[in-house]
């Protein structure tokens, strides 16, 4: 057997790609494997522990119920970041407000990450594939001071990392520094994640489409003239029509789709006139990964990574995929 590469060892050796790293970078991926080892480990046990499966009881400042495994990842994730130094504030989803971290020792932190620590909340209790998903950004106000909002409030192609972790039938951490897309899987055995998908690419086109089809008479016309007319139709040379496939955990829709090829529509709904996936935290992550493994990233009619967000919880239509089915499925839109 070839010797395995570690995510560790991975993230040391590409450090050498940033001419000024200092090793912040790299700590804080680390880091972020760390918490999700945790977490991984809390998700595959959750059904025999009690006060780890159900509602928390609360709701988020977006109406949601809060469920006691989102609490927890959301907690784990806080605190490894809090005691890693590398960050000085973080956003997430299940946080009304930012936090910004008021140690000296975390206000040096060169990082914020904005992340959804378990996505797919739905899933959780039914034992379906869930994710957490994280963008980092460079912080825009001075070292020693603390976070601001204008730190989490940056553009998409401002980030210099994005990744998730998903928890499926194995639990695979997939990343991007901007220099391609690379996935990495847990070995239970030895508890480290080891390279085992190198410089994924997105196929340029598939043959499997996901959305919530309960969706398709509340939104844009066009959606469902694209899925009847290319998704439900045997086109020519082919002998099916394309595969529906939702699971309704982003972060498994969309790793599906990486590796195979295919699209994911959340679009904007007369229940949801702004999406339903939050751009900071869900939609901004994985654009820059599709888009560094070949893919694109829109809100149907604009690229995801160029939106100047307006609020840390802000929603927006998504469409993500491959390349060539989300230009066909853009050029069905009919409203702006
Ligand atoms: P969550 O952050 O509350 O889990 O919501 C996000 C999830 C996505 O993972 C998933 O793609 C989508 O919501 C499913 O929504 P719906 O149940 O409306 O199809
Ligand atoms: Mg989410």
């Amino acid at each position: 057997m070839s010797k395995l590469t570690t995510l560790h060892e991975f993230i040391m050796d590409r450090q050498s790609d940033f001419p000024y790293a200092s090793g912040e970078l790299s700590r804080l991926l680390s880091d972020i494997a760390v918490a999700s080892k945790v977490v991984s480990k809390d998700v595959r046990r959750a059904g025999l522990l009690e006060n780890f499966l159900g509602a928390q009881g609360n709701t988020n400042i977006q109406g949601e119920e809060q469920q006691k495994l989102d609490v927890i990842a959301d907690n784990q994730f806080i605190q490894m970041f809090k005691s890693g130094g590398e960050v000085c504030g973080i956003a997430s989803e299940e946080n009304d407000d930012f936090m910004a971290f008021e140690s000296d020792f975390s206000k040096q932190g060169k990082y914020v990450v904005l992340f959804d620590p378990l996505d797919g909340s739905s899933n959780i209790d039914v034992n379906v594939s869930i994710g957490t998903i994280f963008s980092i950004f460079r912080r825009k106000s001075k070292a020693g001071e603390s976070a601001t909002l204008e730190d989490m409030m940056q553009t998409g192609d401002e980030q210099v990392a994005a990744g998730y972790v998903l928890y499926g039938s194995s639990t695979m951490l997939v990343y991007t520094t901007g220099r391609g897309v690379n996935g990495f899987t847990l070995d239970p055995y030895i508890g480290e994640f080891c390279l085992s998908h190198p410089n994924m690419k997105m196929p340029e086109t598939g043959r499997l489409y996901a959305m919530n089809e309960g969706n398709v008479n509340i939104c844009d016309p066009g959606i469902k003239e694209y899925i009847k007319e290319k998704c439900q139709t045997i086109l020519e040379g082919a002998n099916r029509p394309y595969s529906g496939r939702y699971i309704g955990s982003l972060v498994a829709d969309f790793h599906r789709n990486l590796i195979k090829g295919g699209i994911y529509i959340y679009p904007a709904t007369t229940v949801d006139p702004e999406g339903k996936l939050r751009l900071l935290y869900e939609c901004n992550p994985l654009a820059f990964i599709a888009e560094q493994a070949g893919g694109l990233a829109t809100t149907g009619h604009e690229r995801i990574m160029d939106i100047k967000p307006t609020k840390l919880h802000q929603r927006v239509p998504y469409f993500i995929g491959s390349k060539t089915m989300m230009e066909e499925a853009m050029s069905y839109l009919k409203t702006e």
